[in-house]
């Protein structure tokens, strides 16, 4: 009798422990399909984005002393209001908007109002082999990060 108890005992704790460790597991799984950007984890959604809004080549020189503007495009299904500016980087180096707030005008001509940031060309990271840049930023909510991606081209120092 006292054995049997023991055995049932025994075999609750396992049922409890193991009930635990697959908890762990799980978490720890969430927390790998979170992880890009620092902390939290969460959710990587593809964003659209327009670099040098008006013109289709974009056209960089890195070692250009001014900016580049970068355009954050709204969707019907992605609002730029939703963006943290804090938290917006751009580039190889991570380059931070120059201004301390963005400007907000509709660059496409869509109806929606895009955020527009501008960024110093020399600290975007821009190389001669490179073919795109990209944008990333959280969500005001923090559990999103966008990704957007526009290509350039490079233009020698003449
Ligand atoms: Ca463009
Ligand atoms: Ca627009």
């Amino acid at each position: 009798m006292g054995d049997r108890v023991k055995i049932i005992f025994v075999i609750t704790a396992i049922l409890i422990f193991s009930g635990i460790g697959f908890e762990q597991i799980a978490f720890s799984q969430l927390s790998i399909h979170g992880g890009g950007g620092g902390g939290g984890g969460g959710l990587i959604r593809p964003i659209e984005i327009d670099i040098k809004p008006g013109n289709e080549l974009n056209p960089i020189q890195p070692t250009n002393m001014g900016v580049v503007p970068v355009a954050i495009l709204s969707s019907i299904t992605f609002s730029v209001s939703t963006v943290d500016f804090s938290t917006v980087t751009f580039g190889p180096n991570d380059a931070t908007p120059v201004h301390k707030m963005p400007h907000f005008e509709d660059v496409n001509n869509d109806g929606l109002v895009d955020m527009v940031l501008h960024f110093k060309t020399k600290e975007i990271g821009i190389e001669e082999q490179t073919i795109q840049l990209c944008l990333t930023a959280k969500t005001l909510d923090g559990i999103v990060t966008l990704l957007g991606c526009d290509s350039i081209v490079v233009v020698p120092k003449n």
